[in-house]
């Protein structure tokens, strides 16, 4: 079994997978580390990754990309409004408020949610994972913002289940990156206890981590974030920058062509990839719109003036980790700067000012993430065998909870919160009631101030029950709320305790529920943490139970996630996946049938006139050579766009003619050697 992790980039996914000497970069079909996260509905068959970047300026309006940015949000977000106005596709909203993505696909409107898109993005990197590993990969770990929102982990695992792929853990991005870091490392000088700042820095985001070291043992202390500065702001800044400038200069308005924006805007990434390094860089593009060549200039000092509100905006969320892992600047020991939208020269400056020391770059900028979450995944794979290592990771939003008769409020939470911002993940609370037939408990953001702009703090519902509760004081329902190791609130169980009417219900009891869980997930003490719902009427003694027969009764659990897949739906878009990648592989093999049709056409041709030109008659080289000839023409012509099947029935219907004239050359060829063999005895 294989052990792998991905790192889904905005623009760059990157694939690791750990062997017997350590983490390797899986390399995709052009043998690149970095695959674009990217899908194209061509003309025939989906284009992924590479392939899809390649075809995306031919085929914009089909080519999608940025799903990350898109994926488990709603419609009508403003930031999800902005990220659509750039995209070049058609979107609209879904009946429950997502986001609907519909294009031309061999010559029908198809419409794909971006739970989808990215469930093909994620069975192209898992194709590329099994040709390089040569195993089924199914089991994987997957990086994600530690902003992610409980849908948007749900999504994520929907995308990989589409996909054939079982996460083990969605993890976050600075949480990977600081695995790898920690799990060599060895010098802790000052007391044993090391704390890091990691700061990543990609196309569409910026994370902050602050991560404290000790031998064995790494724990996240603070996550902070924003999750609309990366990269591609600074090209951005380019883009307005030179858009402006052509429009006095050339008289052209980019932003009324799709093309010479899309142009525009790679054009300015390139160019400010190059100011990383140069101290002035040329843009030059022919034939931008209006048939015009466009040419501009611009200098670092330039770049860097028109970038100076970014560059502050990247100060925000170091400051706030620092903050809320109560950590004065001073005692940060290092910072490790990743990602590779941090290679811009003015953000080192900014965070060697801003922590007081120089960035390191020890780590792989582009890889880290995904060699933390190929680690991980070996960590928690039965298969192989790691150094025992204990990594503590929390959420950084409030998570609250209230039942249907208003907030659950207990001494422990007294403000509804049930797993506060910080609390480490994985983690399970025990709530108890009073109730005698079901009810419903709302999961929600206790804190939108936490979140990113516009997300909603809606959550999900559970309904406990049906259950029916004889009429006794003493009758609880115990809840196991889990905040589960992908960061994705749940209900564990629910548990009818108490005096049971066997007639009510069928019976089915557990041996008393332990303090600590199998799966080593910390329970918290059940003596103090059992939170009650103090709203309920008869909050009952601890210990009321004790001299009488207990018996325990599972009590149903049913859950809404708001915008969330249901399983049907979740089946019918892992068939539709399967559908789509047996089309794309009929259009290869079709391809590969005819390449091959064409190669033996070409091969025959040259050895009929050589090789062969001995064991056949002359009349036989006419005919042969004739159904060659017309064979090629047939292919540059109506045989241009046929099925697998006819390919190789033409194939066939040659090799025929031809076999006689090869096995004579054969047997001609045997009886030579055997001659020679003689004559050496
Ligand atoms: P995200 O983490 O936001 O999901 P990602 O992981 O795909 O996205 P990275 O690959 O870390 O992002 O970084 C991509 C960004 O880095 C792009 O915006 C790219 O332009 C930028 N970039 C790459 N090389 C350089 C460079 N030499 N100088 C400046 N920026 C660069
Ligand atoms: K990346
Ligand atoms: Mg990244």
């Amino acid at each position: 079994m294989s052990v792998v992790g991905f790192d889904i980039g905005n623009e760059n996914c990157v694939i690791a997978a750990v062997k017997h000497r350590g983490v390797d970069v899986l390399l995709n079909d052009e043998s690149k580390r970095e695959t674009p996260g990217i899908v194209c509905f061509g003309e025939k068959q989906r284009l992924l990754g590479s392939a899809g970047a390649a075809s995306a300026m031919m085929n914009p309006k089909s080519t999608v990309s940025q799903v990350k940015k898109l994926i488990g949000r709603r419609f009508r977000e403003p930031d999800v409004q902005n990220e659509l106005k750039r995209l070049p596709f058609e979107s609209s909203e879904s009946p429950d408020g997502g986001i609907l993505i519909t294009l031309k696909y061999l010559g029908e409107t198809h419409t794909f949610t971006p739970v989808q898109v990215m469930g093909m993005l994620f069975a192209h990197l898992k194709g590329i994972a099994e040709k390089n590993l040569e195993l089924p990969v199914k089991d994987c770990v997957i990086g994600v913002p530690s902003y992610f929102t409980d849908l948007q982990r749900r999504e994520y695992l929907n995308a990989a289940a589409i996909a054939g792929l079982k996460p083990l853990k969605l993890i976050h991005d600075c949480t990977a990156t600081a695995l790898g870091y920690g799990i060599y490392k060895t010098d802790f000088s000052n007391g044993g206890m090391t704390y890091v700042a990691f700061v990543d820095i990609g196309h569409c985001d910026t994370q902050v981590s602050i991560v404290s070291f000790e031998t064995g043992h790494m724990r996240v202390l603070s996550h902070a974030f924003d999750s609309s500065l990366g990269g591609r702001d600074f090209d951005e800044v380019l883009f307005s920058y030179f858009a402006a400038q052509f429009k006095d200069q050339y008289k052209i308005d980019v932003y009324s062509n799709v093309r010479a924006c899309i142009r525009l805007r790679a054009a300015c990434e390139k160019l400010k990839k190059v100011l990383s390094a140069n101290a002035e860089a040329p843009l030059n593009i022919e034939c931008l719109m209006d048939e015009k060549d466009v040419k501009g200039f611009i200098k670092r000092e330039e770049f860097e003036k028109l970038a100076s509100g970014l560059l502050e905006r990247i100060a925000v969320p170091c400051k706030k980790a620092l903050a809320d892992a109560g950590l004065h600047v001073d005692k940060i020991q290092s910072v490790e700067v990743v990602g590779s939208g941090s290679r811009i020269p003015a953000i080192t400056k900014l965070l060697q000012s801003l922590f007081k020391r120089e960035p390191s770059r020890k780590l792989n900028a582009s890889e880290c993430v995904a060699c933390g979450c190929a680690l991980q995944c070996a960590m928690l794979s039965p298969v192989f065998r790691v150094r025992e290592y204990e990594v503590q990771d929390s959420i950084p939003f409030s998570v609250g909870i209230a039942s249907d008769e208003g907030p659950i409020c207990t001494a422990s939470n007294p403000n509804g919160i049930l797993f506060p911002k910080g609390q480490p993940i994985p983690s399970v609370k025990v709530l108890t009631f009073q109730r005698s037939s079901s009810f419903r408990l709302e999961v929600f953001y206790a804190n939108p101030d936490e979140l990113p702009v516009g997300v909603s703090s809606k959550i999900s519902c559970f309904t406990i029950g049906p259950f029916q509760g004889p009429h006794n004081e003493n009758t609880r329902v115990k809840v196991k709320v889990k905040l589960n190791i992908h960061g994705v609130v749940t209900v564990e169980s629910a548990m009818l305790i108490g005096h049971v009417d066997d007639s009510v219900t069928k019976e089915k009891t557990r041996p008393g529920m332990g303090k600590t869980e199998s799966e080593g997930v910390k329970v918290d003490s059940m003596d103090e943490n059992v939170d009650r719902d103090f709203k309920s009427s008869h909050p009952s003694a601890d210990g009321a139970m004790k001299d009488k027969v207990s018996r325990r009764l599972e009590v149903p659990v049913s859950e809404n996630v708001y915008g969330g897949m249901t399983g049907a739906e979740l089946s019918k878009a892992h068939e539709r996946e399967v559908q789509l990648a047996q089309q794309d592989r009929t259009v290869e093999q079709t391809k590969d049938k005819k390449n091959a049709l064409e190669s033996y056409v070409y091969e025959m041709r040259n050895k009929l006139f050589n090789t062969y030109r001995g064991f056949a008659t002359e009349r036989e080289r006419d005919s042969i050579s004739r159904s060659l000839q017309e064979t090629e023409e047939w292919l540059y012509e109506e045989g241009d766009d046929e099925t697998e099947n006819t390919y190789t029935s033409k194939l066939e219907d040659l090799k025929k003619l031809v076999d006689p004239i090869e096995n004579r050359y054969k047997d001609g060829e045997a009886r030579a050697q055997a001659a020679r063999d003689l004559l050496h005895c």
